[in-house]
C-alpha cells in the first residue's frame, strides 16, 4: 500500500533537507516503496485533524492504510522492517543497527538540538553568551565520541543501515559549522549518505516543494 507522509507547506529552511520529512523520504527511496506527500500550514499542524495523526502537532506522520505513525524514529524502523535493504538479516547485526537509530535520536541529536534551541530562543539573555560554550562542548563530546567509534569505517556496523541514515539526518544539522570541522571522518561520513542515489532523490524531491519542479516521481 502506497504510503502518505506529512511535510512542512513552507520549511524554514527552503529545502535545505534538515526538515525531519527528509529522514522518511530517504527511508522510502532507498526500499523503493512510492509515497505521496501532504504538505502542511503551521496552522493545520495544530489543528485536530493533524493533532489527531500527530498528538504534537508536529511533522512528518505516515499514514499507510489503517496505520498511522508520527516520530521518525518509529516510522523509520517501520520501513526498515518491512522492507530489505535497512536492516540486515542477522539477528544481531540487526539489533545493533536498531541501537544505533537509537543512538542517532537519543545521544547525538539532544546536544545538536540544544544548541539549536538555544540560539532560536535564548539569544536575548544576558547568560547566553556564557550557555554556549556549554552547550558546544556537549555537541564536541558527543561528536568526538561518535568518530571515534567510526574511525575510518564508511558506515557503524557493517552495511549502510537506517542507523546510518538516522545518523546521517542528525549530523547534517551541524554540517558546515566548526564543530563537526574538527571530525574530519565525519565530515566524510555525512557525504557518504549524501551521496546514495537514494538521498539525492529524496533531497530533490523535499527541494521541488520550494522550487516548484515536480517531483522526480516516487
Ligand atoms: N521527535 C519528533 C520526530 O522525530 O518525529 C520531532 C518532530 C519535529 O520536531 N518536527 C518539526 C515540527 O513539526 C519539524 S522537523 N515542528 C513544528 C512544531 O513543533 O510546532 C524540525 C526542523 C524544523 C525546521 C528546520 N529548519 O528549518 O532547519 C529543521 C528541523
Amino acid at each position: 500500500m502506497r504510503p502518505t507522509i506529512t511535510a512542512f507547506e513552507s520549511s524554514p529552511d527552503r529545502g535545505r533537507g534538515l526538515a525531519r520529512d527528509m529522514r522518511i523520504r530517504w527511508a522510502l527511496e532507498e526500499v523503493g516503496q512510492p509515497y505521496d506527500v501532504r504538505l502542511v500550514s503551521f496552522a493545520e499542524m495544530k489543528e485536530p485533524a493533524h493533532l489527531a495523526l500527530q498528538p504534537f502537532g508536529q511533522i512528518p506522520t505516515y499514514e499507510e492504510g489503517h496505520l498511522t505513525l508520527f516520530e521518525t524514529g518509529a516510522i523509520v524502523l517501520h520501513i526498515a522492517e518491512r522492507h530489505a535493504g535497512l536492516l540486515p538479516d542477522d539477528a544481531n547485526a540487526r539489533a545493533r543497527a536498531i541501537a544505533w537509530m537509537f543512538a542517532a535520536l537519543n545521544t547525538v541529536e539532544p546536544p545538536i538540538l540544544d544548541r539549536e534551541t538555544a540560539s532560536f530562543t535564548e539569544r536575548d539573555k544576558n547568560w547566553y553568551a556564557e550557555r554556549v560554550p556549554m552547550l558546544e562542548e556537549r555537541i564536541r563530546v558527543r561528536l568526538g565520541e561518535l568518530s571515534r567509534r567510526l574511525g575510518d569505517a564508511d558506515w557503524l556496523d557493517g552495511a549502510f543501515s537506517a542507523g546510518d541514515l538516522l545518523m546521517v539526518t542528525v549530523l547534517r544539522r551541524v554540517e558546515g559549522s566548526a564543530l563537526l570541522g574538527a571530525f574530519p571522518n565525519l565530515s566524510t561520513y555525512i557525504a557518504r549518505g549524501e551521496a546514495r542515489p537514494a538521498y539525492k532523490r529524496a533531497f530533490e524531491d523535499q527541494l521541488a516543494v520550494f522550487t516548484n519542479r515536480s517531483p522526480t516521481g516516487s
